[in-house]
């Protein structure tokens, strides 16, 4: 039976993330990019380019540039910063040296993003021999690998994921059991996973603006409001968290898609982008030794109106124009004339789970 966490569990949950990840392997390889600010993502074509930012570095951030940002206002916030579009290959690689290095203490391990991981590592027994645990980790993937990494130790895997980002880049947060309400109290409610825009006005409707806040409200009013749901998000609040490091859930898909330069329904151009898009996503499972059953295609028409179809085969494979066809065949489907703004493709049911969850959209 798990422990609960809050006060006495004897478990230890290391969470690693990687520091401006896909901005740092570029940084590393290319040194005349260090201190600048590094922008990693769609062309931004003097400010009329139509994707978004992957990520940048801590320099471009400073101008307000994030993750997700359309490239034309990051362009805007800093037009004299390094523009680079994705190299997902070198990404991929640096991820399975991470993880690498992450597997020879032969903790258990859950890999959930590229750049991210869960140890469990109660075997050691105490916090103070796992924050020499953590220091050796990140000290290894510094030399070895000359990157940075973020990590938190806490006894749930809620709160080392929490405590990984408060003191990013190359921090290191312990949390333990005492001290774990006092960390999360002070934090709005959105920080709990589960909390998102709309939950958290909700919230705010009824006054809980912290985790303190719903860790104290009464509960059946919170069940009246929110449904059964509540209670989850209250033990949550309260540092109660009994979810365990999966070792085996790993890959759950990789896909990539793009947003094209002017609205299309050109249907030449959409066959040549559909197999660009599968010759990549195509390398990347060959990549990772994966073969995969599913294949969906996301269509984005003018207007943001997004659909998508699947496709499920029978078998496993790795077979690019097996796959390209299937492709084909759908946005055959579901094109319905009107003009696209973006193009995806996704491969998913993989025969291993061994590899990573990588959306490369850019
Ligand atoms: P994150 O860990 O969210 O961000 P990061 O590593 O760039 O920065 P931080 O130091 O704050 O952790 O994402 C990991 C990588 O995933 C990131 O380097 C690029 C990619 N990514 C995208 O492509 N699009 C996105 O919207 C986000 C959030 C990340
Ligand atoms: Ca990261």
């Amino acid at each position: 039976m798990p422990d609960i966490a809050f006060g006495t569990s004897q478990r230890i949950i290391l969470h690693l993330d990687m520091d401006r990840f896909y901005a740092s392997v570029e940084m590393r390889d290319r040194p005349k990019l260090r201190r600048k600010p590094v922008v990693i993502g769609a062309d931004p074509n003097h400010g009329k380019g139509r994707g978004v930012v992957a990520t940048c570095s801590y320099e471009a951030r400073a101008f307000g540039i994030r993750s997700a940002m359309p490239i034309s206002q990051a362009f805007v916030l800093c037009p004299h910063a390094v523009f680079l579009s994705p190299d997902f290959s070198r990404y991929v690689k640096a991820s399975a040296d991470v993880m690498a290095i992450l597997k020879t203490h032969g903790f258990p391990l859950q890999q959930v993003s590229i750049d991210e991981a869960f140890l469990d590592v109660s075997r050691l027994g105490t916090f103070p021999a796992a924050t020499d645990l953590a220091v050796r980790i990140k000290d290894t993937i510094l030399t070895r690998l000359g990157l940075t990494c973020s990590i938190g130790l806490a006894p749930t895997k809620v709160v080392a994921k929490l405590a990984s980002e408060v003191h990013k880049p190359d921090g290191l947060i312990v949390v333990e059991p005492e001290n774990l309400f006092s960390f999360l109290a002070p934090m709005p409610v959105r920080k709990i996973p589960g909390i998102g825009k709309k939950s958290e006005a909700d919230l705010f409707d009824i006054g809980i603006r912290t985790i303190r806040d719903l860790a104290a409200f009464d509960i059946q009013v919170l069940i009246a409001r929110f449904g059964r749901s509540a209670i989850a998000l209250q033990d949550l609040a309260a540092g109660i968290d009994r979810s365990e490091v999966k070792e085996r859930e790993g890959v759950k898909s990789v896909s990539r898609e793009t947003t094209f330069t002017n609205d299309t329904d050109d249907e030449h151009l959409i066959a040549v982008t559909i197999d660009a898009l599968a010759e990549e996503v195509c390398r990347n499972l060959s990549d990772e030794s994966l073969h995969c059953r599913t294949v969906t295609v996301k269509v984005r028409y003018q207007g943001f109106v997004t659909k998508t179809k699947a496709r499920t085969f029978p078998h496993y494979t790795g077979d690019p124009v097996t796959l390209r066809t299937c492709a084909h065949s759908l946005i055959r489907d579901i094109f319905d004339g009107r003009k696209i703004r973006l193009l995806g493709i996704r491969l998913s049911s993989f025969d291993t789970c061994d590899a990573l969850q990588m959306t490369l959209g850019v």
